[in-house]
């Protein structure tokens, strides 16, 4: 997969070259390139930005620096089968969840537009359409500075399930947010700790009680601290519903 980060503080986007990114990214497996806005500018103060039309707060990212990024790097296209997707991080965007990881993690090419300021001139983002399917993008419903730490976050999302990123692909099929709920809770050794039992039944070796187990708890803590995640489930068991309604009913976890 390509993936290429215009922003003003490339600086920003070298923490993704750490850790499980950056060992896709020296194995040939994620092609990530970062650009610095300012390199498309030619005036003496490298100036990307200007006052905003009609008055207002701020100042607004100008129209041709940013023209001349995304042309470049067209410019430097493989010859993609589709359009590539411009990704442009914005508290007025669509929400980023899983699911459209999972959705991006499908494709070629995507380029992320880290605006600063009050945004980027809208024009840009209309004239991109004719090259790119642009989507504003919000990573939610909170505000930050500008687009380099939302991008970071969704490039991590995404790349993470690109086939052969992480080692061992069952641990993206038990984690939080996989199939609608979040994850069980986890334990490791010791048994006992400062007087914390772990919880007998993950000792007992009997692997399909601990699945269920695992179910049971995956249900209760959506159910407890993401209920709106609950609507959104396709099919439950007699026993899902039968812990869910003991949860809605108070009557604690279901142990036996
Ligand atoms: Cl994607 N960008 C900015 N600047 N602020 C945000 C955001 C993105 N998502 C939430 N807040």
């Amino acid at each position: 997969m390509r993936i290429d980060v215009v922003s003003i503080f490339p600086a920003y986007l070298e923490g993704l070259k750490l850790s499980l990114i950056g060992k896709a990214i020296e194995q040939g497996l994620l092609d990530l390139t970062v650009h610095d806005l300012r390199d498309f500018t030619f005036d003496r103060h490298r100036t990307v930005d200007d006052s905003p039309y009609g008055g207002g707060a701020g100042m607004v990212m100008k129209a041709e620096p940013w023209a001349l990024a995304l042309e470049h790097i067209l410019g430097e296209g493989t010859g993609e089968a589709t359009k590539p997707i411009l990704i442009v991080p914005s508290p007025a965007g669509e929400v980023f969840d899983q699911r459209i990881a999972e959705e991006l993690a499908h494709t070629e090419h995507l380029t992320f537009a880290c605006g600063r300021y009050e945004g980027i001139d809208q024009r840009v983002l209309d004239w991109a359409g004719q090259s790119f399917e642009v989507r504003p993008m919000s990573i939610g419903d909170y505000v930050l500075n500008g687009g380099e730490v939302a991008s970071m976050v969704m490039i991590e999302a995404v790349s993470r399930l690109i086939p052969g990123v992480i080692g061992n692909p069952e641990s993206l099929t038990e984690e939080s947010h996989e199939d609608g709920l979040l994850e069980y809770p986890i334990f490791t050794k010791p048994a006992t700790w400062r007087g914390h039992d772990v919880p007998e039944i993950l000792l007992s070796g009997n692997h399909a009680a601990i699945a269920r187990w695992r179910r049971d708890r995956r249900l209760e803590r959506t159910a407890e601290v993401r209920p709106d995640l609950l609507t959104g489930l396709g099919d439950l068991d007699a026993r899902d519903r039968e812990v869910l309604d003991r949860f809605e009913s108070g009557d604690g976890t279901v142990t036996e």
